[in-house]
């Protein structure tokens, strides 16, 4: 059996907010390593509970989001024309470095990434990793080892890049490394993801599914999950559901899906129905938005018996050649239709909001306000969603023709706080507009 140390690294950036954050990918490859028989243990950046670095609390807290410790950091030449404080948000180094230390040492490290523009923080953590072990080999994947795997793979340091979503890519390193031959007695998709090696954080992100049917531009999903949509068996969601209310005390959930309700008579319903039937106290949110046009009363009065209480709904535009461009996932009527189902079912302008895209290449502040002004027509408060030219995509490519980003740019500058596609001080504006109508409709 070997000893695996799996590491979610810092967020690295501008500004950082926990809306939810788990490094679920990580705790799927960890679920699966367990479950092989090897000995799996954490040690994670972004624990906002840890007792020698509890993470401030801000009044707005709610639901187990909240804010993280920020360090701040010098900025790399490439940020430093942004008028802005970067820094690292999570633990402080030596409490990671006493969190190694406690560990002992493991025959092979893994390491997780997330945003593309997130990477100095997996390679803060390679770096004292391998500072402390130098003998032992790190792996690094995830996100940006995935979209940025050739960057990954001359500056990370780490021994392995292994891209893509095969949990059993990692297990074959594992056993290459550690010259162990073990194997999985079930398909992966059957493990449950490792949440208990999370201290508690009183919620947990669950994912239903993987991948999406549609095809946006501006999304990398395709990338990472080439195979398209990929449902699992509903009364698994719900057994993994349950298990982390009665054995975690989750007393939140957050979909991290790219398509919850797609597909809703065969996927969500079921689930939902063994959500209800086993009558759980939790609550439901989904911070990375939803499909309104799947949305009617019954799914609406369902999803309200069932506990959610935060809703996105993927609003994008209205601008009718943007939804053409973006293969029209929803429009007017359809958007409509969701809300009304909504707050016919009892939710408030409070728990639903609309993510609106801006700031895409070429987009006007005109058509962006159109669609504000839309969602805000209907009650609905709107979320601003700042575009981030995510390599390998359409949208990238747009980017880089108009010149708004070299196509081998540092990911660095893929940072949506960036505005790297656009004028930022007139979408900053805009922002300031969104806000005074959001604002207008809660008075
Ligand atoms: C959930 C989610 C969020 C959550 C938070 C996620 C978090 N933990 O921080 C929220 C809603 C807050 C969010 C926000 C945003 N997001 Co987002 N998000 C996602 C989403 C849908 C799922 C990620 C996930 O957890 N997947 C589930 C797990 C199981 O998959 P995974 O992490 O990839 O792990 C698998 C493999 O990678 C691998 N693996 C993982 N770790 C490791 C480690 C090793 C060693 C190995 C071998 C393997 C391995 O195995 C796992 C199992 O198969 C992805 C899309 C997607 N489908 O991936 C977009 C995505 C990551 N987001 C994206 C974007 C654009 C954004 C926003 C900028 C949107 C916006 N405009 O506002 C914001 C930015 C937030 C910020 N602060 O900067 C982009 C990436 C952008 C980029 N440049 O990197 C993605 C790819 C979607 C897209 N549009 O293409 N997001
Ligand atoms: S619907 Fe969402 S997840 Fe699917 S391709 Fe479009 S942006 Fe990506």
């Amino acid at each position: 059996m070997a000893r695996v140390l799996c590491i979610n690294p810092w967020i690295v950036d501008f500004a950082a907010y926990s809306l939810w954050v788990e490094p679920l990918g990580l705790l799927t490859v960890a679920g699966v390593l367990r479950q092989a028989g090897h000995k799996v243990a954490l040690v994670d950046c972004l624990d906002r509970h840890h007792p020698d670095a509890p993470a401030p609390r801000a009044p707005r807290d709610r639901y187990g989001c909240g804010p993280f410790l920020k360090v701040e950091l010098s900025k790399p030449p490439v940020l430093a024309p942004v008028r802005r404080h970067w820094g690292r948000y999570g633990l402080p180094v030596e409490v990671f470095d006493a969190e190694l230390a406690a560990q002992g040492k493991p025959d092979a490290v893994l390491v997780t990434s997330m945003m593309t523009y997130w990477y100095p923080g997996p390679f803060e953590a390679i770096r004292r990793v391998k500072g402390r072990w130098p003998d032992v080999p790190v792996a690094l994947g995830g996100v940006y080892a995935t979209l940025c795997a050739d960057h990954a793979r001359v500056l990370s340091a780490a021994a392995a890049v292994l891209p893509g979503t095969d949990e059993l890519q990692a297990l074959r390193w594992v056993n290459e490394v550690t010259g162990e031959s073990r194997g999985l007695l079930c398909p992966p998709s059957d493990v449950f993801p490792a949440h208990d090696l999370r201290r508690p954080q009183g919620y947990v992100a669950v994912q239903t599914a993987r991948g999406c049917p549609f095809r946006c531009p501006y999304c990398a999903v395709h990338q990472l999950c080439p195979s398209g949509f990929a449902p699992r068996p509903p009364e698994r969601v719900a057994g993994e559901i349950a298990w982390c209310v009665q054995h975690l005390g989750a007393t939140d959930v957050a979909f991290y899906d790219d398509a919850l309700l797609f597909n809703a008579a065969q996927h969500i319903y079921p689930i939902l129905d063994g959500l209800i039937e086993r009558g759980l106290q939790v609550r439901f949110h989904t911070p990375n938005g939803v499909h309104a046009r799947f949305i009617d009363r019954e799914l609406a009065v369902r999803m309200r018996q069932a506990g959610f209480v935060t809703l996105r709904l993927g609003l994008e535009t209205v601008d009718p050649d943007e939804t053409l461009r973006d293969g029209g996932k929803v429009d007017e009527p359809s958007f409509a239709h969701a809300v009304e189902a909504l707050f016919a079912a009892g939710f408030s302008a409070r728990e639903v909001a609309a993510y609106v895209l801006i700031a895409r290449p070429g987009q006007s502040v005109e058509t962006a306000r159109a669609t504000v002004q839309f969602a805000h027509r209907l009650g609905v408060p709107v979320r601003s969603a700042q575009f981030s030219p995510v390599p390998g995509t359409a949208e990238f490519r747009v980017a880089v023709m108009a010149g708004h980003i070299a196509p081998d740019a540092d990911p660095l500058l893929h940072n949506n706080s960036l505005y790297p596609c656009a004028d930022a001080a007139a979408w900053e504006e805009f922002k300031q507009e969104i806000h005074e109508g959001n604002h207008a409709l809660s008075g």
